[in-house]
């Protein structure tokens, strides 16, 4: 089978999760009768220290009803620039929620509060309503970079001084908290709403977690019907999810380290060159000099799949499929192609 470094979204579920979804006792959960959801929802909310939950199918609904539960259409939503709200989901939180999006260029996909300060205009007929704040830890387009506790407090910070709401894209939050070695209520604290993905680095098939206030959530769970994403018996689903919160986590020390190996071992090839970050956690963004989609195409029949995100980077993704001799293995297919890129155009 391929090393399949494309993302931590490809991994599929272990025999012990496939089990307990095998066996999850389930009802209709648009009728709040699905006692696995249920059991999920509080999991999720304790683990993050918000009070309630609501089992989406995608990160990206999670992240889009968010924005459609805080903001009216026409209201302003801040985040960096390479965010995934603003950069991958289709512009839907401009689409559907009717967001005015604001991009704030960071620094490795951080900005500080001033930065936020200087974004956010006085109340003016002239211009939108300024509405919610977004932050991304870790964050995908800077390689996995994380923001500090200190760091989202001083966003929040400013977020409270200018009346906005704030959101935690928490796709990866455990891959934060585990790279600083704090609980990830200490990054997700003070957060209006938070969304969790179980399909990333945790190895569940399906599904996102979004956190907020009771009040919050009970205004979410009517927008995720709103989008399609009432399901029925979401309890095979949610099963699966459990066991990732449950085995997942503390596992993820071991993705962190197999990508800094990849990224001491690709820095080290001629025509390569991987984007420093202060943490590693679970990706790699590797410069080269050929075109990247000609990398992409040469090592897929050496077995070796990863993605280009831009004419001349790659991005590996570390996960709990990728071994110790799979990283040695995936090396030993760049070294080769190394010898040749050069001549590549
Ligand atoms: N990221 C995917 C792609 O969409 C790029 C990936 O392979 O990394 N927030 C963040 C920070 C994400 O990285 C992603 C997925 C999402 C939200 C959306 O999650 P899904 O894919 O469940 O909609």
């Amino acid at each position: 089978m391929a090393i399949d470094l494309r993302s931590d979204t490809v991994t599929r579920p272990s025999p012990v999760m496939r089990q307990a979804m095998a066996v999850a006792e389930v009802g209709d959960d648009v009728y709040g009768e699905d006692p696995t959801v249920r059991q999920l929802e509080q999991r999720a909310a304790e683990l993050v220290g918000l009070e309630a939950g609501l089992f989406v199918p995608s990160g990206t609904m999670s992240n889009l009803v968010a924005v459609m539960t805080h903001l009216h259409p026409g209201d302003e939503l801040y985040a960096e620039a390479e965010a995934h709200v603003l950069y991958y989901e289709q512009g839907g939180c401009a689409r559907v929620a009717g967001a005015m999006p604001h991009p704030i260029l960071g620094v490795a996909g951080r900005f500080s509060g001033d930065d936020l300060r200087r974004h956010v205009r006085p109340a003016d007929l002239h211009f939108p309503r300024p509405g919610l704040v977004a932050v991304e830890n870790t964050h995908n387009r800077s390689g996995g970079e994380v923001w500090t506790v200190e760091e989202t407090e001083d966003v929040l910070r400013a977020a409270r001084e200018l009346g906005l709401a704030t959101h935690l894209d928490g796709a990866r939050l455990f891959n934060a908290a585990v790279a600083l070695e704090v609980p990830a209520q200490a990054l997700a604290s003070g957060f209006d709403s938070v969304s969790i993905c179980l399909s990333k680095g945790l190895g569940a098939p399906v599904g996102s977690v979004l956190l907020g206030s009771r009040s919050f959530i009970a205004q979410a769970r009517r927008n995720r019907k709103v989008v399609g994403g009432g399901m029925r018996q979401a309890g095979i689903l949610a099963a699966g999810g459990l066991a990732a919160l449950t085995d997942g986590v503390g596992r993820l020390a071991e993705d962190h380290r197999h990508a800094a190996q990849l990224a001491d071992g690709l820095d080290a090839l001629p025509g390569l060159s991987v984007a420093p970050v202060r943490h590693r956690t679970n990706m790699v963004m590797v410069d080269v000099t050929a075109p990247a989609p000609l990398w992409v195409e040469r090592l897929r029949p050496r077995g070796v799949l990863v993605n280009a995100v831009g004419p001349n980077r790659l991005r590996l993704v570390t996960h709990l499929d990728v071994s110790q001799a799979d990283v040695a293995e995936a090396l030993a297919a760049f070294a080769e192609l190394a010898k040749e890129a050069a001549a590549w155009s």
